[in-house]
């Protein structure tokens, strides 16, 4: 399905490409057509010549507060989540695989694929209204799109466990102290900032700056597709339990979920 044309903005400022999430009325969910209208737009980015580096930005009341519950929560079964979401999911990855740098501007709620998005950039600048968490198991499922993996490399082990486990959220301040994110600012200027940074890096000589991304990312990624692959396994079998359908029900009929533990 082609997405709603203003739901994802694409610009261009000097050397660097700008793509922000526009879909206010549902705090940014990332709808299937909204992630391929994302990446085409990065992709476009990362092989045009005239273009050094790239600003994922959302809107000042949300990053992106997750994957589309709408479009998730009348799958049923393993197999039948694997073969509906597996290339859904594969556009968190090619964000990771993007040669040039991506910055993510983030304000207000980065949840569940919203966080894993951000995550999937190379820097974070968030606003000091940012919120990041991985609440899927209040739903009923776990992150999909590499929560697990990026945030425990990110935050580490103990801190990483609490979020996925009780969905506890992180403040922007506090994203910061564990390591999490580049800089706060005041939700006038994260944009600005954002910006600013892609800039700076803009200005680098741009085979240096894609060989140091590069070599970073080879320091925290190796073994990750082996845990990727492992969550994304663990992801699709909650497709088959009944709590799956229970979560996502009751989200959507704003009620609390009644969990079974089948
Ligand atoms: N999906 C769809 N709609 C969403 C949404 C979401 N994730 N989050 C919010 N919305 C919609 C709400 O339904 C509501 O729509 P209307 O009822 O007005 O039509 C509108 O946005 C405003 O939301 P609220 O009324 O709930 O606003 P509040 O300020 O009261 O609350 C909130 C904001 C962010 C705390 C709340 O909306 C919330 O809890 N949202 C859900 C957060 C969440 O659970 N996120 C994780 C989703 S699961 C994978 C790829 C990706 C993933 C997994 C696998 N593969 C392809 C395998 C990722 C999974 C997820 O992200």
């Amino acid at each position: 399905m082609p997405v709603a044309a203003a739901e994802v903005l694409v610009e261009v400022d000097g050397k660097i490409g700008i793509v922000t999430l526009n879909r206010p009325q549902a705090l940014n969910a990332l709808s299937i057509s909204v992630m391929d209208a994302v990446v085409e737009a990065l992709g476009g980015f990362d092989r045009d010549p005239s273009i050094h580096a790239m600003v994922l930005a959302g809107l000042p009341r949300a990053f992106a507060a997750g994957a589309d519950i709408g479009e998730m929560k009348n799958i049923t079964g393993g197999a039948a989540a694997e073969k509906q979401l597996a290339r859904h999911l594969s556009n968190w990855d090619k964000i990771g695989l993007l040669k040039k740098p991506v910055i993510a501007a983030v304000s207000g709620f980065a949840l569940g694929g919203g966080c894993e998005l951000a995550m999937a950039c190379d820097m974070i600048i968030a606003s000091e209204t940012a919120v990041f968490g991985q609440p899927e198991v209040l739903i009923g499922v776990i992150p999909g799109a590499g929560g697990t993996q990026r945030l425990t490399k990110a935050v580490g082990k103990q801190l990483s466990m609490e979020m996925s486990l009780t969905g506890r959220k992180l403040s922007a301040r506090e994203a910061f102290s564990f390591g999490l994110v580049n800089k706060v600012v005041p939700v006038e200027s994260f944009l600005s900032e954002a910006k600013k940074l892609a800039h700076t890096i803009a200005a680098q000589p741009p085979l240096a700056v894609q060989a140091a991304k590069a070599s970073v990312r080879e320091a925290v990624d190796s073994k990750l597709s082996e845990g990727l692959s492992f969550e994304r396994q663990s992801f699709f079998r909650l497709f088959d339990t009944q709590d799956q359908k229970e979560g996502m029900k009751a989200f959507s009929e704003k009620r609390k979920p009644v969990w079974t533990g089948k």
